[in-house]
């Protein structure tokens, strides 16, 4: 099984995680989406990742993918059971992936990590105020109110839900933005129990290799930690904009 994309991308993570945690060997191909080749186009035709490929079956898109492993391979399941708490960790999910992941990736880690070394440009303070001032603490507060006080949202599973929610706020993390503890205690507490699982932990193991070396000496420091990246790659030297910058 290949996964192509980022591991600090957070929907990549999302899905190293599910990996680690059902015990799933894969091979990485750790391309950022902006350096995918013409291949990467027709595999992923929003030129998103992550892309699994699984013998002749591809994949795009994580929630899709973490339902497809969560089928075919349910012997540690990540979705609850019974159809009110799949519904629910499904919405935390999409809630997750699209607004925290507006804010933290489009909002803060794109414009502060991104934009300025793979694009040169400047970052706007004015809208990175906004999203650390205003909208990120109006989506943790809603979160507050739905964090579990003990466990994870649903019970001792460590659920999609659950690394969604952690996965964007990584990002928010390494662009300088955490949840403090004293307004979001059960956010905090919460992050830090799911940060403490191995399957999540080992994919904070893999970041250095991304954004503390530079693109050729990424290879081997990833298999420096333990991951099988792939012969081949569907990147390129050239970075193209993206869908959203458009
Ligand atoms: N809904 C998608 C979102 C994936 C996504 O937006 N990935 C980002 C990386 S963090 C990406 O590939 N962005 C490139 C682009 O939008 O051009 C999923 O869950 O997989």
């Amino acid at each position: 099984m290949l996964i192509v994309g980022s591991p600090v991308s957070p929907y990549v993570r999302k899905i190293l995680a599910i990996l680690h945690l059902k015990n799933i060997d894969y091979e990485l191909d750790p391309i950022t989406p902006f350096y995918g080749n013409d291949e990467f186009s027709e595999l992923s035709p929003l030129r998103r990742i992550p892309v699994l490929i699984d013998g002749d079956l591809v994949v795009n898109d994580s929630t899709v993918i973490a339902e497809y492993l969560d089928e075919a391979y349910p012997e540690v399941p990540v979705l609850p059971k019974g159809a009110r708490q799949r519904a629910q960790a499904r919405w935390i999910e999409e809630y997750a992936d699209s607004r925290l992941g507006d804010l933290c990736i489009w909002g803060l880690f794109f414009p502060k990590i991104v934009a300025p070394f793979v694009f040169r440009r400047t970052p706007d303070e004015e809208a990175i105020a906004k999203v650390t001032d205003t909208e990120l603490p109006i989506a943790l507060d809603w979160l507050e109110a739905r964090a579990p006080a003990k466990g994870f949202l649903f019970g001792d599973m460590v659920s999609v839900a659950d690394l969604a929610t952690a996965c964007p706020l990584r990002n928010a993390a390494i662009a300088g933005w955490t949840p403090g503890p004293a307004r979001w205690p059960k956010v905090a507490a919460w992050l830090a129990r799911i940060a403490a699982q191995p399957c999540y932990a080992r994919t904070i193991d893999f970041e250095p290799a991304i954004l503390a070396t530079r693109p050729e000496g990424r290879r081997a420091a990833l298999e420096a930690v333990g991951v099988k990246v792939a012969e081949t790659s569907f990147g390129t030297d050239d970075p193209r904009a993206s869908i959203m910058l458009r």
